[in-house]
C-alpha cells in the first residue's frame, strides 16, 4: 500500500503532448514490437463483430418472464461463453442521457488544463483526473488520460471528487454531477438485470450472483477514457491489453471512432460500435465465481492520428471486502475449483500497482491452485 501513495514520476498529460504538435511520440509510449497493433485489418477480421443482442421485452418489471429457455438469454449465454463480450440494444438506459454524458465528458477533457488539474488523482484511490495506471517506475505508458470516480458503495460517493465542470445545463440537468448521478443510477439498474440473466444462464437462482456480490452493497465506479490523436499510432496503444478485474463492465464507446479490440485466439477483433448500444464484458470476478465457465477476455485500445476518442467504462463490482470464490454449485469432480477465495480489495491491488498486464493475474491464480 505504501507504493500507492504517489506517482513514481512527474505526471505528463497525454492530451498536452498531443496538442503540442509533436511528430514523434516520446520513447516511454513506444511499445515493444510484439505489443504493437497491426493497423491494417485482414478482410476477414473486418466482417467479424462481437454479438449484438436486443434486450427488448426481456424484462417485465424486474423479472425475466421466460426463464433460461428464452432465446435472448440463450444468445447471452453463448456470448458469455464464446466471446466474453457482447453489445446490447434496447437496454433501458435513456439514449439521450448516454449521448449527453459522452458530450459532457468530451467538453471536460477540452477544458483548460488548470481546470482539470484541480481534480488530479493519486494512485491511493485513483479518483480524479489521471494519466497512468500502475506505479512501476520506468513503465511504458499508454496513450490516454482518464477520469475515475466512485458511485457505489454510497459511503465512497463523494461529489466533491466528481467534476463540477462543464457547467452546461442540458435537458433539465443542472450540471455534470447531476448527469453522472442519473446515468450511474440507470446503468446500475441495467447491471442488476444482467446479473439476473447470467445467474439463470448458469443454472442458478435469479438473485444468486447479486447475493455473491454483496446484495445492495456492491461497488460501482466509472472510468472515462480520453484518447488524444496520436502521431504514431502504429507504435503505441491507447490502453494496453488487460482483462477487467471486476464483475461486469458496461462500456459506452465513442459513437464515431472505433478503437476497442477484443482478443479472439491469436487475433484482435476491432469492435464496430452499434448506435446507442452498450458493450458488455465479463470481468475476472465473474470468471472466478463461474469457475471459468464464463471468461474475462483480454482487450486493448488502438489510437489514430486523425481523431480523438472518448469512452465511458462503468465497472460493476462485488463489495470490496467479501471473499469471492468459485460457486460450489459450479464445482464438480470434473471441474474442481480453479481459484482460491480472495476479496476484490486484495485482487485489484495488482492492476493498481502493475498497470494493465493481459490476463496474467487471473491466470496466475489458476496455476497456483493446480
Ligand atoms: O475505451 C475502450 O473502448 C475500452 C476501455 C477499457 O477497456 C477500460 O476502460 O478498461
Amino acid at each position: 500500500m505504501k507504493d500507492l501513495q504517489s506517482w513514481p514520476e512527474p505526471v505528463v498529460r497525454v492530451q498536452s503532448l498531443s496538442e503540442s504538435g509533436l511528430r514523434a511520440i516520446p520513447d516511454r509510449y513506444v511499445k515493444p514490437p510484439s505489443d504493437r497493433p497491426l493497423l491494417v485489418s485482414s478482410p476477414l477480421a473486418k466482417d467479424v463483430n462481437i454479438p449484438v443482442i436486443d434486450l427488448k421485452g426481456l424484462f417485465v418489471g424486474a423479472k425475466v418472464p421466460n426463464g433460461p429457455d428464452d432465446p435472448t438469454l440463450r444468445q447471452i449465454n453463448e456470448a458469455c461463453r464464446n466471446w466474453g463480450f457482447f453489445q446490447v440494444v434496447n437496454h433501458g438506459v435513456d439514449p439521450k442521457l448516454m449521448r449527453m454524458m459522452r458530450e459532457s465528458w468530451r467538453e471536460f477533457f477540452h477544458l483548460p488544463v488548470e481546470s482539470k488539474q484541480l481534480y488530479a488523482n493519486s494512485p491511493c484511490t485513483y479518483e480524479g483526473y489521471g494519466s497512468r495506471l500502475g506505479v512501476e517506475k520506468g513503465a511504458v505508458l499508454d496513450w490516454s488520460d482518464y477520469y475515475f470516480l466512485h458511485y457505489m458503495p454510497e459511503c465512497l460517493r463523494n461529489h466533491e471528487k466528481w467534476p463540477a465542470l462543464p457547467p452546461s445545463c442540458r435537458n433539465g440537468f443542472r450540471g455534470c454531477r447531476e448527469q453522472i448521478a442519473e446515468y450511474s443510477k440507470q446503468v446500475v439498474e441495467l447491471s442488476g438485470r444482467l446479473m439476473k440473466m447470467l445467474s439463470l444462464n448458469l443454472g442458478l437462482p435469479e438473485d444468486f450472483l447479486q447475493r455473491c456480490f454483496g446484495g445492495e452493497d456492491i461497488g460501482a465506479c466509472l472510468r472515462v477514457n480520453f484518447y488524444p490523436k496520436c502521431p504514431q499510432p502504429d507504435l503505441t496503444l491507447g490502453l494496453s491489453s488487460h482483462s477487467d478485474p471486476g464483475g461486469l463492465t458496461l462500456l459506452l464507446p465513442d459513437e464515431n471512432v472505433p478503437g476497442l479490440q477484443v482478443r479472439r485466439g491469436d487475433n484482435w477483433v476491432t469492435v464496430n460500435p452499434v448506435s446507442d448500444a452498450f458493450i458488455i464484458n465479463i470481468g475476472d470476478q465473474m470468471q472466478v465465481l463461474s469457475n471459468a465457465i464464463y471468461k474475462s477476455v483480454e482487450h486493448r485500445v488502438i489510437v489514430n492520428s486523425a481523431q480523438e476518442r472518448v469512452s465511458l467504462a462503468f465497472f460493476y463490482n462485488p463489495k470490496s471486502d467479501i471473499p469471492i470464490a468459485p460457486t460450489p454449485e459450479l464445482v464438480t469432480e470434473d471441474r474442481p475449483a480453479l481459484y482460491p477465495a480472495m476479496t476484490f480489495d486484495e485482487y485489484r491491488l495488482y492492476i493498481r500497482t502493475k498497470g494493465p498486464r493481459g490476463k496474467s493475474q487471473v491466470e496466475s491464480l489458476k496455476s497456483a491452485r493446480q
